[in-house]
């Protein structure tokens, strides 16, 4: 394992949500549980069959089976890059992006109808654009996703309802870099962000001890509103932590610029302390 602690340990918890949906069908009345918690959470969103062909797209990407794919990116600290072949060069991998335009196996569940009917309803009924498709991978070792708010990455009107949808591709554990989340946290509103171990919460203004951890099985969903604050530690297992991260927002939202974002998410912009 090559990951550096470099963060208190105390900014993640270990207890794990306590609410876990069947599957996609049961989102269809919970979205009272969703307006509470900013965050609902699916024991079995794609079959075990989808997950693996999931995973094995992600290799194939990797391994530049598809030459005009350039969304690959490393963890820290593996130096030449063209160096690494196979497993190795699989299991330096911290993300891939953009990715559902080079793989029909990734583009499908992107698109996935029961998925998007209950993105759709989260939003109030308006009708999901993709607009954001990451991979999220973990590695033994690999590194922290600090606390942060989606919300703060995007050039959207404040009150967009963006819904991310973070799918297990294997067991995501406490051990191997569960998601955290903040119940309620939603609902506080936008928080300032400071660039420091990332683009990220400062670790002062986190209500420490009060962030559940949500472990998931190959298949389970995360969908989360775009204010929750969440993050994930290290992965200080020898286990990856394979999962797709999708983000939706409305069909009809209109961009606003950078500027407007970092108005009021830009800690350093705005003179904040961190
Ligand atoms: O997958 C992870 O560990 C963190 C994902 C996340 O929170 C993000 O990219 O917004």
């Amino acid at each position: 394992m090559s990951g550096v602690l470099d963060h208190d340990l105390d900014l993640y918890s270990v207890q794990a949500a306590p609410h876990r949906l069947n599957d996609l069908s049961c989102a269809h009345d919970r979205k009272s549980m969703f307006d509470r918690d900013g965050f609902l959470v699916i024991g079995k969103a794609i079959s075990i069959e989808r997950t693996q062909a999931a995973i094995q797209a992600v290799d194939d990407l990797i391994d530049g089976m598809v030459p005009d794919f350039r969304g690959v990116q490393f963890e820290p600290g593996h130096g030449d890059k063209s160096e690494l072949k196979g497993d190795a060069r699989r299991r330096a991998v911290r993300k891939l992006m953009r990715f559902v335009d080079f793989d029909p196996r990734l583009h499908e569940l992107a698109y996935d109808t029961d998925l998007l009917a209950v993105v759709s309803l989260l939003m109030d009924g308006q009708q999901p654009h993709l607009f954001q498709d990451m991979a999220l991978l973990k590695p033994p070792g690999g590194s922290e996703k600090p606390w942060h708010q989606d919300m703060a990455y995007f050039n959207v009107p404040i009150d967009t309802p963006v819904i991310g949808v973070w799918i297990a591709l294997e067991d995501a554990n406490v051990d191997n870099g569960a998601l955290r989340m903040q119940p309620g946290s939603h609902l506080l509103g936008p928080m300032e962000h400071f660039k420091r171990r990332d683009w990220q919460i400062c670790d002062t203004q986190i209500d420490r001890g009060r962030d559940l951890a949500v472990p998931l099985p190959a298949g389970g969903a995360l969908i989360w509103h775009g204010l929750t604050q969440h993050g994930s530690p290290i992965n200080r297992s020898d286990q990856r932590r394979r999962a797709l991260q999708f983000h939706y927002r409305p069909a009809s939202t209109q961009e606003t610029t950078a500027e407007e974002r970092m108005a009021i998410y830009g800690g350093d912009v705005r003179g904040a302390e961190c």
